[in-house]
C-alpha cells in the first residue's frame, strides 16, 4: 500500500471513529462557510424559500450560541436555500454530510437537505438527499456519505419538508458538508 493511500485510510479511520461533535467543529473541513455551518455570528447564506421566515436564534442552538430557526408560514411544505448561486466550492469525491434538527413535536415533520453538484458553469451534476427521522423535540442528527461526480465545483443546499402548517418550527444546526481527502 502507498503512504499516500494509507494516509487517506487513516484520516477516514481518524474521521470515523471521532465523536460526531469533534468532526463538526473542525472548521477548515466544512466546505460551507462557517457562518452558515454553525449560525454562531450571523445567518450566513441561508435565506427563506418558501413558506418561512428565518431567523438566528439563541434558542436554537445544537451547538455554540445559536442555530437557524425556521418558522414555516403557509400549508403544504416549507423550504430554506442558499443564496450564494452557484454555491460553495467544492471538488469531486467522497463527501460527508451532515445536519442537526429539531421540530414541534406530533407535528410529522421531516427535514430534508438536498445537496446539487455543479459544474463551474452553476449547471447541475447530480443530486442526492438526506431525509430526518421524524422531529421532536429532542435534536436529531442526520448523516449520509455521498460522492460529488467528475466536474464538480460548486455545492449547492437546500433543506426543506413536505409536512407543515403555520406556527410550526424547525431549528436547524451544525450543517456539514465535509470532504473525505
Ligand atoms: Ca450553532
Amino acid at each position: 500500500m502507498s503512504p499516500g493511500r494509507w494516509s487517506m485510510l487513516s484520516l477516514v479511520a481518524a474521521l470515523t471513529a471521532c465523536d460526531p461533535a469533534i468532526i463538526d467543529h473542525a472548521p477548515t473541513s466544512n466546505l460551507l462557510d462557517a457562518e452558515t455551518a454553525s449560525l454562531e455570528t450571523g445567518l450566513g447564506q441561508w435565506s427563506a424559500w418558501y413558506s418561512t421566515e428565518i431567523s438566528r436564534e439563541a434558542t436554537a442552538a445544537r451547538d455554540g450560541e445559536a442555530g437557524l430557526r425556521v418558522a414555516v408560514t403557509g400549508p403544504y411544505g416549507w423550504g430554506v436555500q442558499l443564496d450564494n448561486w452557484p454555491g460553495f466550492a467544492a471538488s469531486p469525491g467522497a463527501h460527508r454530510v451532515s445536519f442537526w434538527a429539531r421540530g414541534t413535536p406530533g407535528h410529522s415533520l421531516v427535514a430534508q437537505m438536498r445537496v446539487g453538484w455543479r459544474d463551474a458553469s452553476g449547471e447541475e451534476l447530480q443530486s442526492e438527499q438526506l431525509s430526518s427521522a421524524v422531529l421532536s423535540a429532542e435534536w436529531v442528527r442526520t448523516a449520509r456519505e455521498l460522492t460529488a461526480p467528475p466536474g464538480t465545483e460548486r455545492v449547492w443546499v437546500e433543506v426543506t419538508g413536505s409536512e407543515g402548517a403555520p406556527g410550526d418550527v424547525i431549528d436547524l444546526d451544525v450543517l456539514v458538508v465535509q470532504a473525505l481527502r
